[in-house]
């Protein structure tokens, strides 16, 4: 009895600690995927708990960096918000690295499409991004 009592237990912390492994991204504007016509003046990540932003980096397609501003507190927080520079048409993607409150470390990305302003591309050529969602990828 006492053998199965703390299988349990340990079957609980198991799964809450799995349950806490698994902060992802909830939130962000421009949102995952989405394409936008005007270019966005702030980046917004909303994360599904408190976490730390270990490390940040946004890149068009032609892998060219779009510097961002690293919060200077150290402290947990959902959401964080980053001013942009001003963006040019292209395919852009946020790779993350936060640390969770029980100090997992994860790494995730998100990507949107910027669009020419004014242009109805999509009566035009089809674009090529891969607009699926890759959910899941930054529970690694
Ligand atoms: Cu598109």
């Amino acid at each position: 009895m006492k053998l199965f009592n703390s299988a349990l237990v340990a079957t609980g912390l198991f799964l809450s600690g799995s349950a806490l492994a698994h902060v992802g991204l909830s939130d962000s504007m421009p949102a995952n995927g989405s394409m936008v016509s005007q270019a966005p003046t702030t980046l917004q990540l909303t994360f599904t708990a408190p976490v730390r932003l270990v490390k940040l980096t946004m890149q068009d397609e032609k892998q060219q960096s779009i510097p961002l501003t690293l919060p200077s507190s150290a402290t947990s927080q959902e959401a964080f918000s980053f001013s942009l520079p001003a963006l040019n048409a292209a395919n852009y993607t946020v790779n993350w690295m936060i640390m969770s409150d029980d100090g997992h470390k994860m790494k995730g990305n998100m990507s949107f499409m910027l669009h020419n302003a004014g242009m109805n591309t999509h009566s035009a050529t089809p674009m090529s991004m891969d607009h699926d969602t890759k959910e899941h990828t930054e529970h690694q």
